[in-house]
């Protein structure tokens, strides 16, 4: 099925798989749009650059069924994944070790290519990248890993569950907003490696409000909650933390967006009724067995709509050889 997708109706997942063709051609694409724009500048210098040079390539390389999918993933109401395998990756012997302990220049040097591509991919699709000025020292990619020495942080650096939520919940909803102090609409990732076979799992934020108590919903939306920054997060660049915050908002595109971590949801508000709905909403995600489990593995690109879609990662075991534990390439856009 070379030019084939399909959408799998409970979680929206557009699924593409590349041609072989397909893939020579983006990777040609991108050897030739880095020699362009020349090597010697970090990605984060040139990240706009390399996302308009690389989507621009791109548009040639595909069949007009998988540039379509791809380009109308944005306004696609129906689309809240979008899931793409044979995408081109590093040659097993460039590819470092993952930098559990640490990033170091050079890893990140040496991803470079990797990371073009999930440019040229997030562009063509109709995404502006940027790096969050309060995670990741500022860097627009994030290592996504079973950090060491923390192992029982519920974060995209931890290996101990991190349960259903969505990325940088107390983040601006409004457009008018600086990029990066908005709430991403999408998280991008190109997995570079998973022995361990751990799932992304995924659950519309809509099935899950469906469960809510009636009753209770329209308590979601009242001022009477706090957004502790994540776990991740490692300067606090948002509104003073424990503002009084609804949990239920709506966005410009009219998408209710559920502001859900659970490391960073608490009550402001002590009257019981919002004691009531937070429990109320807890409960329901306890029981949510997320109906798309998306085991990435290397070649894979997944993008998802945070402001539609809840995620989550079981804990896991790393691989006792942390030089070869999971590693996954994160990027936000809006
Ligand atoms: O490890 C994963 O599959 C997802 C981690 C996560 O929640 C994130 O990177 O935002
Ligand atoms: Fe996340």
């Amino acid at each position: 099925m070379a030019d084939g997708f399909y959408s799998n109706i409970p979680t929206r997942t557009v699924q593409l798989i590349l041609s072989d063709e397909e893939k020579l051609s983006l990777e040609q694409a991108i050897l030739d749009g880095l020699a362009r724009i020349g090597t010697d500048r970090k990605i984060d210098a040139i990240l706009d650059l390399v996302c308009t040079e690389m989507s621009e390539a791109f548009r040639d390389c595909l069949s007009s069924g998988h540039r379509a999918a791809i380009q109308d993933f944005r306004r696609n109401k129906d689309a809240l994944a979008l899931h793409i395998s044979n995408t081109p990756r590093l040659a097993e012997e460039d590819i470092p070790p993952t930098p559990y302990r640490r990033p170091d220049a050079a890893t990140e040097r040496a991803m470079l290519r990797s990371d073009a591509k999930v440019l040229g991919l997030i562009g063509l699709a109709g995404f502006t990248p940027f790096a969050s000025p309060s995670e990741n020292q500022g860097y627009a990619f994030r290592n996504v890993l079973a950090a060491a020495g923390k192992e029982e942080s519920q974060s995209s650096h931890g290996s101990a569950e991190f349960g259903l939520h969505m990325d940088n919940p107390s983040a601006e909803l409004s457009s008018e907003a600086p990029a990066c102090m908005q709430v991403p609409r999408i998280l991008a990732f190109d997995c570079i490696r998973n022995f361990e076979n751990i799932p992304t799992e995924l659950e519309r934020t809509i099935s899950v409000l469906n469960e809510i108590k009636h009753g209770a919903f329209k308590y979601l939306a009242h001022r009477a909650f706090a957004i502790e920054p994540p776990q991740s997060n490692e300067v606090s660049i948002y509104a003073p933390s424990r503002r009084p915050t609804p949990l239920l908002e709506e966005d410009d595109e009219g998408n209710l967006v559920l502001r859900y971590d659970p490391t960073s949801v608490s009550l402001h508000d002590p009257d019981p009724r919002y004691q009531k709905t937070l429990a109320n909403l807890q409960a329901v995600l306890a029981k949510t067995v997320p109906s798309s489990q998306i085991t990435l593995q290397p070649g894979h690109f997944l993008m998802f709509k945070n402001r539609q879609v809840l995620h989550m990662r079981r804990a896991f075991n790393p691989l006792e050889d942390r030089d070869q534990s999971r590693w996954l390439r994160r990027l936000y856009a809006v």
